[in-house]
């Protein structure tokens, strides 16, 4: 059965946890106990009808204050497919748990208060999505019953929301009228609404195309093969093998490849995998190689397929968004994590900041909390990169602070490039 990972996104205490909570509760997905659980725990804060953010909201803090903080990972299956939910917190101070619960989704479930409308951190929100490859938004209008189901409050959502998808190259869009309090329209279709005949919010879920390139592993790129060594392991009687994910595009036994960033040149003489061996690795399993040469490679290097291979650079223009409260300068000293590898980085320049409202870039010298921007970075070692849009897996990278070990940024190779991505790579030609 197929698979569809999605987060729900947007800005704080506009339901988003409640209508995941909803979703579960009409699909029956929970136990007697979880539902009593919950039930005993909205009696206990007073609230009157049964809370259902407290489904997916299980940190204790979480409840107390009413706020997501932590991204909470539920599963979902209807007889039509699986879902995976990843339910975001809209809080600006915890946008970074957004942007890992978004890194994943093939969709954006984007939840919007019909009575404030799109508010900067729903923008901000569907920005980083976009920008992270997310290429459909099912957009709620919620909390319709605030405004008795008035139909012009869900027409001012869709005329933001168009304008907002379109610049974000943002390829589906249904927005859908609901209230995730009483559940209409959410798996229950209702009368609530009769100027509305479009699907439910679980009918949009299961009718969206799914494996968008967006999941990254497991998605053929139709290009060469990357397979970014994780372990490297002696073999019993001499010899080495390179161990790792298959990514881009499947790896063939008897291919030639390339060891990055050293750029040494060799064949594939074996593949094997935890089923025994391969001719054929296809993208998203893991494997372990054997190459005709007996070469130093190490964990952090990057197998390539020498016909079409990433660009080795020490120099790169990239897309961040900037998660910590000091501010990002050029001058900063870093490290870059990438695929499996380290380095030690500098922001050679920060040179602009996106404008979430207008939807463009702007010069700026630094980057803000929360932040996202455009840098050229200088890394100490070499890296073996693809354009995001081409590659999520070797196309993605993350910031991390030298001191405290935090991660502080979410990088995309290349300078902002909204949901565009064709989730191809285009096969270079075989030389003839
Ligand atoms: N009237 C009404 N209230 C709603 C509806 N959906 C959610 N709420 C209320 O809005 C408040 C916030 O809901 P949450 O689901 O916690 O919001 P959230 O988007 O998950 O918030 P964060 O995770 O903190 O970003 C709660 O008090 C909900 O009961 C709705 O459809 N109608
Ligand atoms: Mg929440």
């Amino acid at each position: 059965m197929d698979l569809l990972r999605f987060a729900a996104v947007g800005s704080v205490d506009d339901g988003k946890s409640t209508l995941i909570g909803r979703l579960l509760y009409d699909t029956r997905q929970l136990f007697e106990d979880q539902v009593a659980a919950v039930e005993e725990a909205s009696a206990r804060r007073g609230v009157g009808e049964v809370d259902l953010s407290f489904i997916t909201d299980g940190l204790r803090a979480e409840r107390e204050q009413g706020i997501t903080i932590d991204v909470a990972y539920r599963y979902a299956a209807t007889p039509r497919r699986k879902f995976v939910i990843a339910d975001c917190p809209g809080h600006v101070q915890y946008t970074r748990n957004m942007a890992t619960g978004a890194s994943t989704a093939d969709l954006a479930l984007v939840v919007v208060d019909v009575v404030n409308g799109l508010r900067e951190q729903t923008r901000r929100h569907a920005c980083i999505a976009a920008l992270l490859g997310v290429s459909q938004f099912v957009v709620c209008a919620n909390k319709m019953d605030l405004v008795d189901w008035d139909e012009s409050a869900y027409r001012a959502i869709t005329v933001e929301v168009e304008a907002l998808a379109r610049t974000l190259g943002v390829t589906s869009w249904h927005v859908i009228p609901v209230s995730a309090l009483h559940g209409d329209y959410v798996v229950e279709p209702s009368a609530a609404a009769p100027w509305y005949d479009g699907p439910t919010v679980l009918e949009a879920l299961e009718e969206a195309p799914t494996g968008a390139w967006a999941s990254g592993h497991g998605t053929d790129l139709g290009g060469g093969a990357r397979l970014p060594v994780q372990w490297v392991l002696r073999r019993p009687g001499g010899g080495r093998s390179y161990a790792g994910m298959v990514n881009g595009g499947a790896l063939r036994a008897g291919e030639e490849v390339v060891v990055l960033p050293e750029g040494w040149r060799t064949t594939v003489t074996g593949i094997e995998t935890y089923d025994g061996p391969l001719d054929v690795a296809p993208v998203g399993i893991s494997v372990s190689v054997d190459l005709a040469d007996d070469l130093d490679v190490s964990r952090g290097d990057l197998l390539a397929a020498a016909a079409d291979p990433p660009e080795v650079v020490k120099e790169l223009v990239a897309t961040v968004c900037w998660f910590a409260d000091r501010p990002l300068r050029s001058g900063d000293r870093l490290r870059v994590k990438h695929t499996t590898r380290t380095t030690p980085a500098r922001v050679a320049a920060v040179t602009g900041r996106l404008d979430v409202n207008r939807l463009e870039v702007e010069a700026a010298g630094e980057l803000a909390n929360n932040d996202i921007g455009v840098i050229e970075l200088t890394t100490a070692v070499p890296l073996a990169v693809d354009p995001y849009r081409d590659d999520r897996i070797t196309g993605s990278f993350v910031l991390v602070d030298e001191g405290t070990n935090a991660t502080v940024a979410a990088g995309m190779v290349g300078e902002p490039h909204f949901a565009a991505g064709t989730g191809r790579r285009t096969p270079v030609a075989q030389p003839a």
